[in-house]
């Protein structure tokens, strides 16, 4: 009797992840695109997780305390969709059916908020582990800050499948030694060996030990031999769930387009569709009917509908603790609330300190540390850190604690040298929406990181980049260090708003902008160099940075000749310059423009208001590459800036060589007019 009903539950799991493998590979097919071989070869694996471990509810993709599940091998999304279909996600089978197709649910690759479901986007190899780390951060943060004795509010797991690609990565080394070295044990990966990649086999470029590398970065490490053997797997995954000290890398060995007789552990089963007659004699070698296609039979929906159901039980009794924690610590209970709806603390604004035109002279990187320490004690969702910079950044909140291993209830974070593993952690900490978080480095490694501040762009993710050392001015480091293409190569972003600000008063309400703004990341842009407290922007800068870009100053004689357009530090230049041109009797309005995006997304009129449409010459200043800023001024116009590398010199000696003075700007306005 026991031994029947063995066979049944046998019967049924193989029947359920055929049924994932082939809707996968009828996907596929049908849009004759994609990957069907890694959906073949992690099929077993995907079910154990979605039908016997994971804590979620597909009735409330939103529940706050669900496990995340993170395709970081994005290019398997066939394998997700086909998951979120039978899970009961609300993905019905015609989206299925047009999978990779214009306007479908189902696009090439995973997209966060296109697709219920969908915790992440991945598909850039390596971003989906670089934001379970930051999931997993979130999880020990939120833990900390909300759950009280006897109330475990937030205790959820996140599981990973991560492919050869995804290890190969780069990322993935900066992000899995940070996990390790912060103990973050909510964090399950699966790494799918199945020794293939696109080009090959993976032994054409791969060859380290990878389970030996994950040990020396302190995670837990096991295997499996073959994916197929569910009840390993079971054992496996139950070990990586028991573990509470270390994060658990399982290499699980596969073989990519398991079944297909003549495609199977080879590349040929990578990216593009198996072809019809292939199809069928894979289907007849997993015993599968070849037809119809897209066949889900009954027996698949029992696993996943029992799942759900445990799954709806599991959120209610959430639920009921929740309702418990709100009597219990109604004040932690309204902040977590709060939090949850997208709403920022009342009166946190009144925080932001006031910069006056009297002040020393402050470098906008210091004020930008000020308005972080200032705002922090009133924004408790404001955590982040820099990549081994925070002396330059700014970014430390004094008297708070480090988050660490030991103490996750700290705010301040060290990310180390790892750029690229800093945005792709703050962009999982952001999908909590339980914090903001912010990072820091110079502009110039902007570089090291751009594929994650593309992905929080894309996202929508609320993530704030604080960016120093932003020009030439930072003197003697040199070129290297010196950003010259960084500012257009992020204004070229589609949904990053980039922040220039022109001194300590332009950083504050740069700052109230970049707290407010929920829905894209900002990237702020800072001086090493000290620049004056401007007299023009302590009256405008509050209704103007909002706006991207405002009128600091008219000629006191009748309408402008010319239109001077700066950003940050060379905004003082164009005042002056204007001054210079005023002696000479030539009228110049001064615009300090701190945000391309912020200003383009204003109306016509008020954009007018600021560059009439009738004067025609005007003249950008910038200490970087012209690129795009025609669109500012016009064919009319012309550029003062920078259109090769910087150099190694004292600041004053750079200001006089790339001619950063008010007489040559003065000589090019004159040259313009
Ligand atoms: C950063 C990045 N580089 C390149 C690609 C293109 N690409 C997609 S899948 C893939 C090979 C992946 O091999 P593996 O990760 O082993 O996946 P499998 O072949 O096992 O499905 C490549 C190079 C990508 N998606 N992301």
């Amino acid at each position: 009797m026991g031994e029947t009903r063995e066979n049944e539950t046998q019967d049924v799991d193989l029947t359920a992840i055929n049924t994932i493998r082939f809707l996968a590979v009828d996907m596929v097919e049908k849009a004759n695109s994609g990957h069907p071989g890694a959906p073949l070869g992690q099929a077993p694996l995907a079910y154990l997780l979605w039908t016997r471990h994971m804590r979620h509810n597909p009735d409330d993709p939103d529940w706050p305390n669900r496990d995340r599940f993170v395709l970081s091998c994005g290019h398997a999304s066939a394998l997700l969709y086909a998951l979120l279909h039978l899970a009961g996600y609300g993905l019905p089978m015609e989206e299925l059916q047009r999978f990779r197709q214009w306007g479908s649910k189902t696009p090439g690759h995973p997209e966060h908020e296109l697709t219920r479901g969908v915790e992440t986007t991945t598909g850039p190899l390596g971003q989906g582990l670089g934001n379970a780390v930051g999931m997993a951060i979130a999880e020990r943060l939120s833990a900390a800050r909300f759950n009280r004795d006897g109330f475990p509010l937030l205790d959820y797991r996140i599981w990973v499948i991560a492919s050869d690609g995804d290890l190969m990565e780069g990322v993935s080394h900066e992000v899995s030694s940070l996990a390790g070295h912060l103990r973050l044990s909510q964090l399950k990966v699966f790494y799918d060996d199945n020794h293939v990649s696109l080009d090959g086999p993976t032994d054409l470029s791969f060859s380290e030990d990878v389970e030996k590398r994950f040990q020396a970065y302190g995670w837990r490490v096991l295997h499996v031999d073959d994916v197929n053997d569910l009840a390993a797997m079971e054992a496996a995954i139950a070990a990586a769930e028991a573990e509470t000290e270390r994060p658990t890398l399982v290499r699980v060995r596969t073989v990519i387009g398991y079944g297909s007789p003549n495609k199977a552990g080879t590349s040929k089963a990578h990216g593009s569709p198996l072809g019809p007659e292939e199809v069928i004699a894979t289907k007849k070698a997993l015993g599968w009917p070849t037809e119809p296609t897209f066949l889900v039979p009954d027996a698949a929906h029992v696993p996943f509908d029992a799942a759900r159901e445990r799954g709806r039980k599991l959120e209610a009794d959430w639920e009921a603790l929740l309702r418990a924690y709100r009597a219990a610590h109604p004040e932690d209970a309204a902040d977590f609330d709060r939090r949850l709806a997208g709403k920022l603390p009342d009166g946190w604004e009144a925080s932001l300190p006031s910069f006056k035109p009297g002040d020393k002279p402050m470098a906008t990187r210091a004020a930008s540390g000020q308005v972080i320490n200032a705002i922090a004690p009133h924004l408790p969702e404001l955590v982040g850190g820099a990549a081994d910079l925070a002396s330059s950044n700014e970014t430390l909140v004094k008297g708070v604690p480090n988050f660490t291993a030991a103490n996750p209830a700290g705010h301040n974070f060290y990310f180390g040298v790892r750029e690229h593993g800093m945005g792709s952690t703050l962009n999982g900490i952001a999908l909590s929406r339980l914090w903001i978080p912010y990072g820091g480095t110079f502009l110039i490694f902007s570089d090291y990181m751009r594929p994650p501040i593309r992905l929080a762009a894309l996202m929508k993710l609320q993530v704030i980049y604080v960016y120093t050392h932003d020009s030439i001015f930072l003197g003697e480091d040199g070129p290297t260090h010196q950003a010259v293409e960084q500012l257009a190569a992020l204004r070229a972003i589609p949904n990053l708003t980039v922040i220039r600000p022109a001194d300590a008063v332009e950083t504050a309400e740069g700052w109230r902008v970049a707290v407010g703004h929920r829905h894209g990341p900002v990237a702020f842009a800072l001086t090493r160099q000290a620049l004056p407290i401007l007299a023009e922007t302590a009256e405008k800068a509050r209704e103007g940075v909002p706006r991207g870009a405002y009128v600091l100053s008219d000629p006191a004689d009748g309408p402008p000749q010319v239109i001077l357009i700066a950003t940050g530090s060379e905004v003082a230049l164009a005042l002056e310059s204007a001054k210079k041109l005023a002696e000479e009797g030539i009228k110049a309005r001064v615009v300090s423009m701190p945000s391309w995006e912020l200003f383009a997304a204003q109306t016509r009129e008020y954009q007018e208001s600021v560059l009439p449409p009738g004067i025609r010459k005007r003249v950008a200043i910038e200490a970087a590459s012209p690129m795009g800023w025609h669109k500012w001024v016009g064919s009319e116009g012309d550029f003062h800036g920078i259109d090769r590398f910087g150099a190694s010199a004292p600041l004053k000696d750079l200001i006089r060589e790339f001619g950063f003075t008010p007489e040559k700007v003065s000589e090019r306005v004159k040259r313009l007019l």
